[in-house]
This record gives structure tokens, sequence and C-alpha cells, in this order.
């Protein structure tokens, strides 16, 4: 489909409380590369390489420059139409939460105000050993020596590795908003990365009407009520226009 039902449109008109679940592909549109797409961040490296804590040990500048560069690429955009049209669904459902996957707070920055950062944040940097929160990570792929924290250890980025677990609050609240929505919106997101690619699942087993806004299928698109292929920066604001209509005649 290129186009959003009329029955869809009523459907998150009517919702009262509607769960987002974002991808990479929410942030293409601003210039951040994805994962898996061909020219994505794993296409020139594989993923183990980079995100996981035991490349972390065995290569620290490797790692902590890889973050340093996607640090400073999101610092350097912007949020793109997708991040704005969710931030705009504010003022039209009465809740609405943005379950993230991304760690570049380009949600925050178009201006939502409920967002669950289940794989943590780039712009998070900590002490491995000790824990400390420190400022920032700024290490070039040819630096002699890994960034450390004054007690030694080495600094790492506050996003979720392969292998480790989630944050746990932060799972936990994308869990509650994912059992009890109305409306489950899942956008750019390959839906292979668990545990956040179940949440749509318990979503639609809860109850709820299911969208996907991606470029082309994934695993989720057989179970969505309704998938979209397109960009998530024309697809996602033609949608909250058309909530926004249907919600301006029923005032009328
Ligand atoms: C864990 C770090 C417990 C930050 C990332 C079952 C249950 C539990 C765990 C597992 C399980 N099966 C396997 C596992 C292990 C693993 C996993 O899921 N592996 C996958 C590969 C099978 N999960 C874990 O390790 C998780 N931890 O469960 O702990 C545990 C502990 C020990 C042992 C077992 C279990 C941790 C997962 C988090 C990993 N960290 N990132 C960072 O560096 O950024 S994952 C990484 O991939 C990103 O965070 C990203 O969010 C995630 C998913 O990728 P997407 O966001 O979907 O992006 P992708 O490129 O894949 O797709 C882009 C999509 O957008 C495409 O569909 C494309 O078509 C579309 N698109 C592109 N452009 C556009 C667009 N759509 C619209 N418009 C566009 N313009
Ligand atoms: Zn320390």
């Amino acid at each position: 489909m290129t186009g959003f039902s009329e029955q869809i449109v009523e459907r998150l008109a009517n919702a009262s409380s509607v769960t987002v679940l974002t991808g990479a592909g929410a942030s293409a549109e601003s210039g951040l590369p994805t994962f898996r797409d061909p020219d994505g961040l794993w296409s020139e490296f594989n993923p183990v390489e980079l995100a996981s804590y035991s490349a972390f040990v065995d290569n620290p500048v490797r790692v902590q420059s890889w973050y340093s560069a996607r640090l400073r690429s999101s610092n350097g955009v912007s949020p793109n139409p997708c991040h704005l049209a969710l931030a705009e669904l504010e003022d039209l459902i009465e809740s609405v939460t943005v379950v993230t996957q991304n760690v570049d707070g380009l949600h925050q920055r178009a201006g939502s105000t409920r967002v669950i950062e289940v794989h943590g944040s780039l712009h998070r940097i900590y002490c491995a050993a000790c824990g400390r929160d420190t400022q920032e990570l700024d290490v070039a792929p040819d630096a002699s020596e890994p960034a450390r924290c004054g007690c030694g250890g080495l600094l790492r980025p506050g996003v979720v590795w392969f292998g480790e677990m989630l944050p746990e609050q932060a799972l936990a609240a994308a869990v509650e908003a994912s059992s009890d929505c109305d409306v489950f919106v899942a956008i750019g997101t390959s839906a292979e990365v668990y545990p956040a690619a179940a949440l749509p699942l318990h979503a639609a087993k809860n109850g709820a009407t299911v969208i996907e806004i991606n470029l082309g299928p994934t695993p989720l698109s057989a179970a969505a009520d309704e998938a979209v292929f397109g960009p998530a920066g024309e697809l996602t604001p033609r949608l909250v226009a058309q909530v926004r209509a249907r919600a301006a005649s029923r005032v009328n």
C-alpha cells in the first residue's frame, strides 16, 4: 500500500493512547545511516565487531572511534519530518509514547516529550570500570590510546550492546506502553532485534491496531493491520495530517 486507509486513519484519530516504535529508518532522512540497509553501518562492519562488549575490550580505540564519529554525526544533523510529525501527534492524541531503538536523541530534539530509549543513548558516556558519567568521547580511529576515566577505566557509550540486557526500567515501560495502547505504529525498523522486535507483536496480542511504515516488507508486515511502504519522512507527516483533518472535521 502507498497510502493509509480511511479505516486506519479513523482508528488512529479515535485512539486515546498510541505507542510508536522507531528504528534507524526513522532517522535515515536526517542523514544518519541505518544498520542493515546495503549502505548501512553494518555493511562496513560486522555488528558483533563493533556493538558488543567483547569487541570493545578487544579493540577499544576502534569501538570508541566508531561511537565518537556517530556522536559527531548525530550532533550535526536535525530531526526530519518523521520526528517532527510524531512530536505533533501529541497535540492530537491524549497519550503518545515513542519507544525508540535509536540512540541519536532526535525524537527529543523534535519535541516528543515521552521517549523511551530501549537501546540507550550515544549522548551518555560513562566509565566501564567505575560507572562515573563523563561529558564526551572524541577518539580518532588512529588514536594510539583509548579514552580513559580518571580511575583508569575505559570510557564507553551509554548504549546497549548485543548480548547486554536492555535497561530494566526502559524495557518495562516499553512493554507496558505496548500492552495498553489502542494503536501501535512501527516506523523504520527491520523488526529483527529482540526484545524490541517483540513489542508490536505484544501490542497486537493485547488488541491494539498495528500500523507499519517502512520502505519495504519486514518480518512484522504480515502481522500488521496495515503496512504502508514509503519513506518515513513522507508517510508519517501524511498520516498525522490525515488524523488532524479528521479531528478538525469532528469539531466543525
Ligand atoms: C538482550 C546498539 C538479553 C546501539 C543495538 C531473543 C530474545 C532476546 C535476545 C535475542 C533474541 N534473539 C537474539 C537475541 C540477541 C540479540 C538480537 O536480537 N540479535 C538479532 C541480530 C537477532 N539481542 C540482544 O543482544 C539484546 N540484548 O536481549 O539481552 C540477552 C543477553 C544475553 C544473551 C541473550 C539475550 C540487545 C539488542 C540491542 C543491540 N544494540 N544497537 C547502537 O550501536 O546503536 S541494535 C541496533 O539494531 C540498533 O540499536 C537498532 O535499533 C537495531 C535494530 O535495527 P533497526 O533500528 O531496525 O535498523 P535496521 O538498519 O536494522 O533497519 C532499518 C529499517 O528501516 C529497514 O527495515 C529499512 O527498510 C527501513 N528504512 C530505511 N530507510 C527508511 C526506512 N523506513 C522508512 N523510511 C526510510 N527513509
Ligand atoms: Zn572510572
